[in-house]
């Protein structure tokens, strides 16, 4: 622990085993440095995670260990001479030009920093790594291992675990990849076991951690009941003269209202995305997700949003015998259902009106022609395909760790095509009737701005988030 009361950690290994992956993903740090080259770290690097503009917890990047069996062995000789034997190896080496990174790698370690020791758990054991243990050993510091495996290989895992309880209290299997913010709670839960006097402090970096998250998922429910408000009561309006080619300026305003609707919605999962600190690097979506698909899709209005059956009942239509009808006239084409409903296919999802303007008159002058209007949104379907592109979209950002900085493709279980993917068909009549509040209001005109039913949808969001947060991914 730093005298300032912030604990620090320095994250040290072998050369381009991960160890600035696992600090960028620990820290949610995308500016961190990480190659595919060994010696990409070649100084020290303080990275502090900030909570409410104060220092919480700060990692150190580190260069690997360039000649472990030599610190080693001067190591073992200094003992007994110093109680510093860290400072001493590191006076003595000062000039020689190829211990330039051993020297600077183990300068935090001065300084009393708590050690992180990552490994490629996907390879075996070598000599050189049990000669990093037993420095780190005698650096008699707080210490945790941590597997980070690059590789899908499981078959070193026990080989290292049998070596790590030699010389570590506490390791954990984290992969800097994949590891979602439900472990990397984990791994600080864990990491107060290295020391009794850390306990209190990490038990706060933990409650620090926890309770911005919090904060972060009402933000984000802010943000996506806002898009949906403004979604929802878009309207375009445009005079037409008498004679005009009504077809050609109907298809036109319906491109700009769907053009503008998409930026719309895209403006608030970019808002999401910066909320979860990723800044830096565009990534994309895994191949598979259905996020790749244009919100006016057919494929996507199938799969997100209610099921047939809710919104048989959404739409009022209710019973069993116009379900039964709708079943039969639409039997081996799902698609005909939506249709039958004003869904996308019947391109009804939005109201069009129309009002002669004959007779309205500006400054004595009749006006000729009609003004038409597209919008707002007629179809509550809408309402949940917006609410579930944009928990899906949550759900990859919150799981893209930061120490990743692309997809491997075809990881994910999740079949497109076997299943509904979104999450709103689970909700509850409770959920529903908040939806259908909000949707009443947003479309009539009314500000859905401080209601009860935006305040209450709000509330479903919140917990909806923070359960996406707990659950595995995928
Ligand atoms: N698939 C996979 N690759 C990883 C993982 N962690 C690191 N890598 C890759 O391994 C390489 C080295 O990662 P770095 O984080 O730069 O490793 P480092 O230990 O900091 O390396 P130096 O700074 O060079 O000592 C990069 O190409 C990473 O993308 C992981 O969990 N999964
Ligand atoms: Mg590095």
């Amino acid at each position: 622990m730093r005298p300032d009361g912030v604990p620090e950690f320095a994250i040290v290994g072998h050369p381009n085993e991960g160890k600035s992956s696992v600090l960028s993903t620990l820290a949610e740090d995308d500016s961190v440095r990480i190659s595919a080259i060994p010696g990409e770290t070649v100084v020290c690097q303080p990275f502090p995670v900030v909570v409410d503009g104060r220092e919480i917890i700060r990692f150190i990047d580190t260069p690997g260990f360039q000649h472990p069996r030599e610190i080693l062995h001067q190591l073992q000789n200094l003992q007994g001479t110093t109680d510093d034997i860290i400072g001493a190896f590191r006076e003595n080496n000062a000039d020689k030009q190829e211990f330039g990174q051993d020297v600077e790698l183990l300068l935090p370690l001065t300084r009393g920093a708590g050690i992180i020791y990552v490994v490629d758990g996907s390879r075996p054991v070598r000599g050189v790594d049990r000669a990093e243990m037993e420095i780190l050993r005698l650096t008699g510091l707080p210490r945790m291992a941590i597997l980070n495996s690059k590789e899908d290989s499981t078959d070193f895992l026990d080989q290292w675990k049998e070596e790590f309880r030699k010389t570590f209290n506490v390791f954990r299997v984290f992969n800097a990849h994949r590891a979602t913010y439900a472990e990397r709670i984990a791994l600080l839960e864990a990491l107060k076991h290295i020391d009794q006097d850390w306990q209190k402090t990490l038990d706060t970096v933990i409650a620090a951690f926890t309770s911005d998250w919090a904060q972060r998922n009402r933000s984000s429910a802010a943000i996506i009941t806002g898009m949906l408000a403004e979604c929802l009561s878009y309207t375009i309006v445009r005079n037409i003269s008498d004679g005009a080619d009504e077809e050609s300026i109907k298809a036109d305003m319906r491109m700009r209202y769907e053009k503008n609707i998409r930026k719309i919605e895209s403006r608030a999962h970019q808002q999401i995305r910066s909320l979860f600190k990723h800044n830096i690097f565009n990534y994309d979506l895994p191949a598979q997700s259905i996020l790749h698909e244009d919100l006016f899709s057919e494929s996507t209005w199938k799969f997100l949003g209610l099921t047939r059956n809710q919104q048989i009942a959404a739409a009022g239509l209710g019973g069993a015998g116009i379900a039964a009808a709708l079943d039969a006239a639409t039997l081996g084409a799902s698609f005909g259902v939506f249709a039958a409903l004003g869904g996308i296919a019947g391109a009804g999802w939005a109201a069009w009106s129309s009002k002669d303007l004959a007779r309205t008159r500006i400054l004595g002058m009749p006006l000729g022609g009609r003004e038409l209007q597209i919008g707002p949104v007629r179809n509550i379907q809408f309402l949940y395909i917006l609410l579930d592109r944009s928990l899906i979209y949550y759900s990859h950002i919150i799981n893209w760790a930061h120490g990743r900085r692309d997809y491997d493709a075809g990881r994910s279980k999740r079949d497109r095509d076997s299943a509904r993917v979104g999450y709103t068909a689970q909700w509850n009549s409770g959920a529903r009737d908040a939806c259908s509040a909000f949707f009443k209001e947003a479309t009539g005109g009314e500000s859905s701005g401080g209601t009860d039913a935006e305040r209450q949808l709000k509330q479903i969001l919140v917990d909806q988030l923070q359960a996406i947060s707990n659950s595995e991914h995928e």
